[in-house]
């Protein structure tokens, strides 16, 4: 009988990069099986797909698939997929980054990326921490978060990544957590399917560095935290205006859908307009 399981493990696995360096309870692998399993939905050939990470645990992933893959520098993901892409635009091209690479050091990519639309699929592991590196703040850290650089708590606003790239310009965004699994393997397919800047943001429990920290315990405790701090869009958008307003919990689900022109196909028609 088909196992999909097995089907993921066969043809899309590095086996050899086994065992993971992934923690008990982590939810970088659970991304990484829904994002296998959202290309296998597509029937994209991995031939013609580069995934591209920074650093840090998340940014493991890429080694984990037995296809073409660049492990590049801390916070130039971004930056390195861009040439990727513009030099070979018939290629699929995947981002694996975390909070911290995307968002901190490598912030100025992600809005820059986001405003030309370029065609990138980006996967953001948000774990809420710089977590490689030992588990300091990062900008999306939460108010009053404990983590090894705030023992006291955040005070720092964290940034809404999504409500960020909407403001600069990408064409596709979508935030889910792991008890969403066919929602995310969805958006991912959206996401693969957007001619665009396409961005998904994933909330994932880190019980090393950032869950056993808060005192939330690990297994069940931990994925309830994640359902009781979220909010589907579907139901936030129900709440009166004055509610919305003091709305605390973070909004998931579909948040932008609007198609636009490519940064590739633009750039390429200029190009067709001026050869001599
Ligand atoms: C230029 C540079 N600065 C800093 C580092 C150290 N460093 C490696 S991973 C990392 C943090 C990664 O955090 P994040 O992207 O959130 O990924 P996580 O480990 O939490 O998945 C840092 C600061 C580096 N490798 N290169
Ligand atoms: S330290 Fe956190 S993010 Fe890194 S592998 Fe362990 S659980 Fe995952």
């Amino acid at each position: 009988m088909f196992n999909k399981a097995n089907h993921i493990r066969e043809n899309y696995l590095e086996m050899t990069m086994y065992p993971s360096i992934f923690c008990s309870g982590c939810g970088v692998g659970n991304v990484l099986n829904y994002s296998l399993r959202a290309i296998d939905a597509e029937h994209i050939d991995l031939d013609g797909v580069v995934f591209v990470s920074g650093i840090g645990c998340s940014s493991r992933m890429p080694g984990y698939i037995d296809a073409d893959g660049l492990h590049t520098t801390h916070g130039r993901a971004i930056a390195f997929a861009t040439g990727v892409k513009t030099s070979d635009p018939d290629l699929n091209v995947v981002i694996f980054t975390g909070d911290g690479d995307a968002a901190g050091i490598g912030g100025n990519h992600l809005i820059h990326a986001a405003r030309r639309n370029v065609d990138l699929t980006v996967v953001c592991i948000n774990n809420f921490i710089h977590r490689m590196t030992g588990g300091q703040v990062s900008p999306t850290t939460p108010l009053t978060s404990k983590t090894s650089t705030t023992p006291y708590g955040n005070i720092e606003q964290p940034f809404d990544l999504c409500s960020l790239v909407i403001g600069a310009g990408a064409s596709y965004v979508s935030r889910w957590t792991l008890g969403y699994p066919y929602e995310t393997i969805k958006a991912i397919r959206e996401g693969l399917r957007n001619k665009g800047f396409s961005f998904i943001e994933m909330l994932v429990p880190c019980p090393t560095g950032y869950t056993k920290k808060q005192k939330i315990p690990d297994g069940r405790e931990t994925w309830d935290w994640y359902k009781e701090s979220t909010i589907l869009r579907s139901q936030y958008m129900k709440l009166p205006k004055a509610e919305r307003a003091k709305e605390t919990r973070i909004v998931i689900g579909k948040l932008r859908d609007s198609p636009r022109p490519e940064f590739c196909d633009t750039y390429g028609k200029l190009v067709e307009k001026y050869r001599l």
